[in-house]
């Protein structure tokens, strides 16, 4: 119980100064102490020495019967989510209705047409907190947020579930996977097309195009949904269309003998198993293993590799 004393202390400490911070009125009162070990006890004296008022330190007394790591990172995921939120606001100027709250690269590219591309924060419609994304405003009249992005092989995309869902890594500026959690809040505001572009190892590029995307929510496995193809790196997507997405260790595949994501490296919306694998390893160029690079069969078949490849979205016009 003294573990879920301590979190519940440092969430309150977090939560008072979330909304100090976005200038709401907080009353020592205002915060409950829903630790139910400390009958009789008043409130004022349960929170004692470990609850400390916006400024102060906080103190915490590690004995033996700490936190487990599990916890410590739970905690550390909600004082992230926590940190993006009151920086939201403070971005935002709190509650102020004078200042527009950009959705998507679509909303920040209409407010000024000038928008170079680059790192901008949105304002998802839940109400959640403010998401880092990368914005194209260079390719086919910009407004594109960007989810994923190849391009030197500085980031190992072979990771797990939770990684997926949360993003990799912060720095947007380079290599990344902006995370299923903020895809499906990103993707659920509006209705929104995809463009995928590529380039391989000598230079040329294609793309493809799909007229609606969107992806389910996490209790479904962020399954994906394209609408029709356009484009001319040929349809490599369509196969993947109405499959949830698998990693190396949550096989949600199509493929009852093996888990795709684990033969071919990656992490995708795997059927049985791929036609594109753009999150797969970084061969660059051609290789001689099967399918396990980050490939796109319409247009350079699976023993290929690109160079480059950036998925993104942007509202329907
Ligand atoms: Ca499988």
């Amino acid at each position: 119980m003294y573990n879920r004393r301590m979190l519940a202390y440092l969430l309150a400490f977090a939560l008072v100064f979330a909304r100090t911070a976005c200038g709401v009125p907080t009353a020592r009162s205002d915060i409950t102490d829903n630790d139910s070990d400390m009958p009789g006890q008043p409130a004022a004296e349960t929170r004692g020495h470990l609850f400390p008022y916006p400024g102060q330190n906080i103190v915490v007394n590690c004995g033996a019967d700490r936190p487990s790591q599990d916890e410590w990172d739970q905690l550390k995921d909600k004082l992230d989510q926590l940190t993006i939120a009151v920086n939201s606001c403070r971005a935002s100027g709190g509650e102020d209705p004078e200042v527009p709250h950009p959705r998507d690269c679509q909303d920040i590219l209409d407010n000024d047409e000038t928008t170079p591309s680059g790192v901008y924060t949105v304002y998802p419609r839940d109400g959640i907190g403010g998401v880092m994304v990368y914005c194209d405003n260079d390719i086919d009249g910009g407004g594109w947020t960007v989810f994923q992005k190849r391009q030197d092989g500085s980031v190992d995309f072979y990771r797990g579930w939770r990684e997926y869902q949360a993003g990799f890594p912060s720095n947007l500026n380079g290599e990344f996977w902006l995370g299923l959690d903020k895809l499906y809040r990103l993707t659920v505001q509006k209705t929104y097309q995809l463009r995928v572009d590529m380039w391989d190892a000598e230079g040329n590029t294609r793309y493809a195009a799909y007229s609606t995307f969107a992806i389910s929510p996490e209790s479904q496995n962020y399954k994906l949904h394209i609408g029709t193809y356009s484009g001319n790196a040929g349809d490599s997507l369509a196969y993947h269309n109405e499959h949830p997405f698998s990693t190396k260790d949550r096989d949600n595949d199509a493929y009852a003998p093996t888990n795709c994501a684990q033969s071919y490296k990656g992490a995708w919306w795997y059927n049985e198993c791929h036609y594109s694998n753009l999150n797969g390893q970084y061969h660059l160029g051609a290789h001689s293993s099967y399918a396990d690079g980050v490939n796109w069969r319409g247009w350079k078949g699976n023993n290929y590799s690109l160079k480059r490849t950036e998925m993104k979205f942007r509202p329907i016009a």
